[in-house]
C-alpha cells in the first residue's frame, strides 16, 4: 500500500456544490443513488478526469448529463471518469449490504438499525465520491424504507418533507451547511427520543433529541443535560452559537470510537450516551459529559472549519479536545480534571512519543488515517494550544480563536491557518512554536537550583529526543510556571512564568536568604518531563504545602516514582527502603489529615503513579519487578495506615448518595482506601468490600468493591462476580465492566480467565466495546500480559490475526501494546518482536494493521 505524504497536497481539480443522494433502504441490500453537480475548481490544475474514491463497492450504474457513460476506469477501487466541459452532473448507483459490513465503516448494521460512520474514509464505502475533506458540498438525502423495521428516518441538517405509501416511507433531509463527505450520516431504525429544546443568545429555538432503544430512555437524562449545558458553555466561553434548528444524537452499540461529529447528527457509543446511579459509575458520568461536549464543540472545530487535509487533524482534535477539557474543568472541579488529563496524556501519549509510532502533531506521511487517532494528534495537540493560551492568557486567546473562526469559517484550513489566527488576534509571535507542530518526542527539561548570596539561579536545559525518522531537533520554547517556597514561611512570592526558548537558559531571582524549594511546571503548563536532582525532604514539603494542586499531587507522585525507580534498580537496601517507604508514609498522612481538601483531591493524592508512567521512567522496563515493588509499596502503605484508611472508608460510607463533588469525592477515597488495604490486609479488605459491594446503592461503589474483590484470592470473589452478571447481564455495558474487571485484575490467574472469558457465550468479536472491554483490559494489566512465558503477548497477536479481517481498525490498535518492545528488558523484548514478526509474515493484513506492524518492528 502506498505512503501518503503531507507535502503532496493539491487541491482538487473539481468543485462538487451539490449532492443528491437517494437510499433504498434494507439490512441486506441497500441500493444508493448518487447525483453531483461537479464544476472546474478554479484554484486548482485542469484535470481531463474525475478520480472518485471507493473501497469494495461495485458500480451498478453511471450516467453523464443524463446519458449512460462509456468514459470511465477503475483505477483500483477507485472510479476514474473522463469529462470534457466545465460543468456536469453525474448519477452514480451503487448496492451495498450493511449487514455484512463488520468494519463498522460507512453504512452498517447494528441491532436491526442501520448507521454510518463516514470519518476518515467511510463515504467511499458507500458510494464513489471524491472522499477528501477539502471538497464541501451541500446535501440533500433522500431515505425511503420499510416502516416498520426503521419507524425513524434521520439525516444530517433539516427534515425538509416525508410520507408514506404503505409499507414503506420515506423523509427528505438537507443540509444547508456545506460539509465534507466526512461529516455525512443517516440512521434509519427503531428508536425513541427524548426530547428538549435550547435557545441560543441570538433567539434561536433549537431541538435536541437524544435517540436511543425502546427501554434505554431513562439512562438518557445526565447526556441531555450535558448537552444543554455544553450549548451554553460554548456560547459564554468561545462565543459559538449553534447553527441549525435541529440536534440530533444517536446512541449506537456497535462503534469502533467514542463518538463522531456528523453536522447535526452526532452518532454515539452507547457507552458515552447512556448512564444511570444504577448502571454507570461516576467516571462514566464524566465521560459522558466529556464526550457529549467535545462533538459539541466539533459543529465548529471541526464541521464550520473542518481539514483541508487529514495530516491536519490535530486542527479539529487537539483543539476540541482543549475545548473539551476546559468544559468540564468549568463544570466539575477543575485541578481534578487536569490532573486526569496529565494522567492519561502520561499514561498514553508519553509512551506514544517514546516509541515506534512517535509521530508530531501534524504528521508527514501516512498509509491509513485511521491510525493517526492518536493520543498524540488529541491529547498532546490539545497541550500544545494549551501552551499558546498559557503564553497568551485567557483574554487575548479569546480574540485569537474569534478571529480563526472568523476569519476561516465555511473553509478547509490547516493547523498553519490556525497559528497564524492566533499570532494575529492574540499578538504573540509563535515562530519558533511552530516547532511544536512537526516535532515529535517529549522534551526532557533538566533543572538545578543553586543558591548564592541572596540569589537563588535556575538553569534549565531542553533535550527533545529522537524519534523515528527525526534524528535531530531544535530547542522549542517550553512555558514553565514556576514558583520558589520560603522553607521558613512555607509560602512563595507569586509565580513566574519562565520561556525555557533555547537549550539551555539560566534564570535568577533574587530576595532569598536561604535556598528557596522549587515548584516547577505548575498545572503541568508545558507536556514535558521534568528531571531534577530534589531531595525527599522538598518532596515531602511541597506535598503538604505547595497551592497549586497539580504540583502537590506531582510532589506525590515524584515521592513514590522515585522510590519505585530506585527499589526496581536494586540501589536500596532494606535500610533505605524503609525510610523511602517511611517518608511517602508521612505525605500519605498528612493527605488524610488535612481537612482544607475535598476528598476529590485527596483521591487524587492518594494515586500512586501507573504501571505505564513508572516504566516510562526507566530505559529498560522490568515488568515484573516494577508490579511487585508497586504492589509492596501499596502494602506497606495500606499496614502503616491501616486505621486511617479504615476510619476514611467509614466515614465515606456515612455519605449518602448524591451527584454533588462532596459525595462523588466520598465514593472516590472509599475505593481508594479499599486497595490500599487490599495489599496489607486481604482478609480485611475483602470483608469491607464484601459489604460495601452488597450495601451499594450505585455503580460506583459496586464496581469499585467488585474491583477490589476481583484481585484478592478470597472466597467472597467468586460470589460476588457471579452476583454482578446475573444482576446485570441484560445490560451489555455493565457485562462489559465485568469482563473488563477481570482482565485487569490483579489475580495471579488472569491469564486463565481471560482464556475462559474468551469462550463465554457473550463474548463476541464483531462487537468493539466488548472486545476492548476483554483485550484491552488485559493488554494494560501489570502483571498478566507480561507474563514470562510470553502467554500474554501470545494472545494478543492471536487476537490481532483474529481480529484483522472483520474489523481492521480495532485489531491495529492491539498492536501498540506490543510495540513497547524497545523498551522492555531483553527476555521479554525478544517474545514481543517475536510475536510482531508473526504478525508481520502472516500475509494479507490490512492496511491498518500492516502499517502498524511495520513501524513497530521499526
Ligand atoms: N472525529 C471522530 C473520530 C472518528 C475517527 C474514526 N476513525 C471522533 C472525535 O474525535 O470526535
Ligand atoms: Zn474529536
Amino acid at each position: 500500500s502506498a505512503i501518503i505524504r503531507r507535502e503532496d497536497y493539491t487541491p482538487f481539480p473539481w468543485l462538487v456544490p451539490q449532492v443528491h443522494l437517494s437510499f433504498e433502504l434494507g439490512v441486506e441490500q441497500t441500493r444508493v443513488t448518487s447525483r453531483l453537480t461537479v464544476e472546474r475548481n478554479p484554484a486548482a490544475d485542469a484535470s481531463p478526469t474525475i478520480r472518485l474514491n471507493g473501497d469494495g463497492l461495485k458500480l451498478s450504474e453511471l450516467q453523464v448529463d443524463g446519458e449512460p457513460c462509456s468514459t470511465h476506469a477503475m483505477d483500483g477501487d477507485d472510479l476514474v471518469v473522463t469529462l470534457p466541459g466545465e460543468r456536469h452532473e453525474l448519477t452514480i448507483v451503487t448496492q451495498i449490504d450493511p449487514a455484512a459490513n463488520s468494519q463498522l465503516m460507512g453504512l452498517y448494521a447494528s441491532n436491526g438499525m442501520l448507521c454510518t460512520q463516514c470519518e476518515a474514509e467511510g463515504f467511499r464505502r458507500i458510494t464513489f465520491f471524491p472522499d477528501r475533506p477539502d471538497v464541501l458540498s451541500t446535501y440533500t438525502v433522500r431515505m425511503s424504507g420499510p416502516a416498520a423495521q426503521f419507524p425513524i428516518l434521520l439525516c444530517n441538517g433539516n427534515k425538509a418533507d416525508s410520507g408514506g405509501d404503505g409499507d414503506t416511507h420515506w423523509a427528505e433531509w438537507h443540509d444547508p451547511w456545506p460539509k465534507p463527505a466526512y461529516l455525512f450520516a443517516l440512521v434509519a431504525g427503531d428508536l425513541v427520543a427524548r426530547s428538549d429544546s435550547f435557545t441560543t443568545t441570538g433567539g434561536r429555538t433549537v431541538e435536541l433529541n437524544v435517540w436511543v432503544r425502546d427501554g434505554d430512555l431513562d439512562r438518557t437524562e445526565h447526556a441531555m443535560e450535558s448537552l444543554k449545558r455544553s450549548m451554553k458553555w460554548d456560547e459564554e466561553v468561545f462565543g459559538r452559537e449553534y447553527d441549525l434548528d435541529l440536534f440530533n444524537i444517536v446512541a449506537v452499540s456497535d462503534f469502533n470510537m467514542g463518538a463522531m461529529e456528523n453536522k447535526g447528527l452526532n452518532v454515539f457509543n452507547t457507552k458515552y450516551v447512556l448512564a444511570d446511579q444504577e448502571t454507570a459509575t461516576d467516571g462514566d458520568f464524566d465521560g459522558v459529559e466529556g464526550v457529549i461536549g467535545h462533538e459539541y464543540f466539533h459543529n465548529w472545530s471541526g464541521n464550520r472549519i473542518t481539514c483541508r487535509d487529514w495530516f491536519q487533524l490535530s486542527l479539529k482534535e487537539g483543539f476540541t479536545v482543549l475545548r473539551d477539557q476546559l468544559f468540564s474543568q468549568d463544570m466539575d472541579s477543575a485541578p481534578v480534571k487536569r490532573i486526569e488529563d496529565v494522567r492519561i496524556l502520561r499514561g498514553v501519549q508519553f509512551p506514544e512519543d517514546s516509541g515506534p509510532l512517535a509521530h508530531s502533531i501534524r504528521p508527514d506521511s501516512y498509509r491509513e488515517i485511521s491510525n493517526f487517532y492518536t493520543p498524540t494528534i488529541y491529547n498532546k495537540g490539545a497541550e500544545v494550544i494549551r501552551m499558546m493560551r498559557t503564553m497568551a492568557g485567557e483574554e487575548a486567546f479569546r480574540k485569537g480563536t474569534d478571529l480563526y473562526f472568523d476569519r476561516h469559517d465555511g473553509e478547509a484550513a490547516t493547523c498553519e491557518d490556525f497559528i497564524t489566527a492566533i499570532e494575529d488576534g492574540a499578538g504573540l509571535d509563535l515562530r519558533q512554536f511552530r516547532l511544536w507542530y512537526s516535532q515529535a518526542g517529549t522534551p526532557k527539561v533538566s533543572v538545578a537550583v543553586t543558591h548564592d548570596g541572596d540569589t537563588a539561579a535556575l538553569t534549565f536545559k531542553q533535550d527533545i529526543p529522537a524519534t523515528p525518522g527525526q534524528a535531530d531537533k531544535q530547542p522549542m520554547p517550553i512555558p514553565l510556571r514556576i514558583a520558589l517556597f520560603d522553607r521558613e514561611s512555607g509560602k512563595h512570592d507569586g509565580e513566574h512564568l519562565v520561556m525555557l526558548d533555547t537549550a539551555e537558559k539560566e534564570v535568577r531571582f533574587a530576595g532569598f536568604a536561604a535556598p528557596p524549594v522549587l515548584s516547577i511546571n505548575r498545572g503541568f503548563s508545558a507536556p514535558v518531563t521534568i528531571d531534577r536532582a530534589v531531595s525527599r525532604d522538598d518532596l515531602v514539603f511541597l506535598a503538604a504545602k505547595d497551592d497549586d494542586p497539580f504540583a502537590r499531587y506531582e510532589a506525590m507522585q515524584d515521592l513514590m516514582v522515585g522510590h519505585l525507580v530506585s527499589a526496581v534498580a536494586g540501589e536500596m537496601d532494606s535500610a533505605e527502603r524503609d525510610a523511602a517507604r517511611q517518608d511517602i508514609a508521612c505525605a500519605f498522612a498528612a493527605v488524610l489529615e488535612d481537612d482544607r481538601l475535598d476528598d476529590l483531591m485527596r483521591g487524587e493524592l492518594l494515586m500512586m503513579p501507573s504501571q505505564a508512567y513508572l516504566s516510562e521512567q526507566m530505559l529498560l522496563a522490568e515488568p515484573g519487578r516494577i508490579h511487585e515493588e508497586r504492589e509492596a509499596l501499596k502494602a506497606a502503605l495500606g499496614s502503616a495506615l491501616e486505621s486511617q484508611l479504615l476510619t476514611l472508608h467509614k466515614r465515606a460510607s456515612a455519605l449518602p448518595f448524591a451527584l454533588d463533588q462532596a459525595a462523588k469525592g466520598a465514593r472516590k477515597v472509599k475505593t481508594v482506601a479499599l486497595t490500599y488495604l487490599a495489599a496489607a490486609k486481604p482478609d480485611t479488605a475483602s470483608d469491607l468490600a464484601e459489604k460495601q459491594y452488597s450495601g451499594a446503592d450505585n455503580m460506583t461503589d459496586r464496581q469499585g468493591a467488585l474491583m477490589v474483590l476481583a484481585g484478592l484470592q478470597s472466597p467472597a470473589r467468586t460470589g460476588a462476580l457471579l452476583d454482578f452478571y446475573n444482576r446485570y447481564r441484560d445490560n451489555p455495558l455493565v457485562v462489559d465492566k465485568w469482563f473488563s474487571l477481570q482482565a485487569s485484575s490483579l489475580h495471579p490467574q488472569v491469564l486463565q480467565h481471560v482464556k475462559a472469558l474468551r469462550d463465554h457465550p457473550d463474548f463476541t468479536l464483531k462487537n468493539p466495546n466488548r472486545v476492548r472491554a476483554l483485550y484491552m483490559a488485559f493488554a494494560a494489566s501489570p502483571h498478566a500480559f507480561h507474563a514470562e512465558d510470553g502467554e500474554g503477548y501470545r494472545m494478543i497477536a492471536d487476537l490481532i490475526l483474529e481480529l484483522d479481517p472483520i474489523n481492521a481498525q480495532t485489531a491495529a490498535r492491539f498492536v501498540t501494546p506490543l510495540g513497547r518492545w524497545q523498551r522492555i528488558e531483553p527476555a521479554r523484548s525478544a517474545l514481543m518482536r517475536g510475536e510482531l514478526e508473526r504478525i508481520a509474515e502472516a500475509g494479507n493484513l490490512s492496511r491498518d494493521t500492516f502499517e502498524q506492524v511495520t513501524r513497530s518492528l521499526g
